[in-house]
């Protein structure tokens, strides 16, 4: 007989539980066309529906023993256990939203966050606007660009070392590595810097004059023009990049990509990884 009433305090606690679903968006999940179900750091013992989306990421978020990010999503893939294999995680960069990325956990000690890769007989276009590149586009499992803005919100957090992996004609793996690397907030053009150069592959990036130079340029894509050039680098050049009057490294493009003279049109595969400097 008695009504059946739920008290505020019930509704209250609804939304607590609820609470977590906001910061669990995943703003890229689309864009670089991954499933829930691949992503790593979600607790395996759940199965989760096919389809991806709102409803998936409620009913594994609304329950709290299922619920990682309320103890902190990793920052980075170096905050990932040490064990962890290679694969997508989810990362929080500090105050920004929840976002898929690629972690290599194999080489060189692991933690390394992939924000490119790409392979001379990629499907993938890279001829892409400024907000395209901002927000990322590709597939993470063959050929992406993770994301200017994400690029940019990863490597405010620390000190970040970059890597740069080559595949050359003959498709010899090479490296160049820089021992710090950032990327300036959008306002700034997303300016490019770049620490001192070590590695297998030649500095390709700093040392060939300041017409081809791309540290400390600005992020060019064909709909905005922050180059050096007095015409367009991103349109001539065919890919979104760190150009001045234009380049000595071609990555972001479709086809046989450009490295110094490593590899001048004729580069097989690149991958571009950040991880924090093992010093403070
Ligand atoms: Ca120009």
């Amino acid at each position: 007989m008695a009504a059946h009433h739920y008290s505020p305090l019930f509704f209250t606690s609804v939304l607590a539980l609820l609470s977590p679903l906001l910061a669990l968006h995943i703003e890229n999940l689309e864009r670089l066309k991954v499933n829930l179900d691949e992503i790593i750091n979600i607790p395996s013992d759940r199965p989760l529906p096919d389809e991806a989306g709102g409803i998936t990421q409620q009913n594994w978020a609304a329950d709290p023993q299922q619920e990682q990010g309320r103890s902190g999503w990793p920052k980075d893939c170096s905050e990932l256990p040490a064990s962890s294999p290679s694969g997508i995680y989810i990362i929080q960069p500090t105050g920004e939203q929840t976002i898929v990325v690629y972690c290599e956990m194999s080489r060189d000690d692991g933690g390394w966050t992939v924000i490119q890769r790409n392979h001379r007989d990629t499907p993938v276009s890279w001829d892409d606007s400024w907000s395209t590149y901002k927000h990322g586009f590709g597939n993470v499992h063959t050929e992406f660009w993770l994301g200017t803005e994400y690029i940019h919100q990863i490597t405010r957090q620390k000190v970040y070392q970059v890597r740069f992996v080559i595949w050359d004609a003959a498709n010899n793996m090479k490296f160049a590595d820089y021992n710090l690397f950032s990327v300036d907030d959008e306002s700034q053009g997303y300016q490019l810097r770049l620490g001192a150069h070590s590695g297998t592959a030649e500095d390709a990036m700093a040392s060939k004059g300041t017409t081809t130079m791309h540290d400390n340029m600005k992020f060019s894509a064909k709909d905005r023009d922050q180059d050096t050039s007095s015409g367009n680098c991103a349109t001539s050049s065919g890919g979104g990049w760190w150009y001045s009057a234009c380049y000595s490294v071609r990555l972001n493009f479709k086809g046989a990509m450009t490295w110094g003279n490593l590899c001048q049109g004729s580069c097989r595969a690149s991958a571009i990884l950040i991880k924090p400097t093992t010093y403070c």
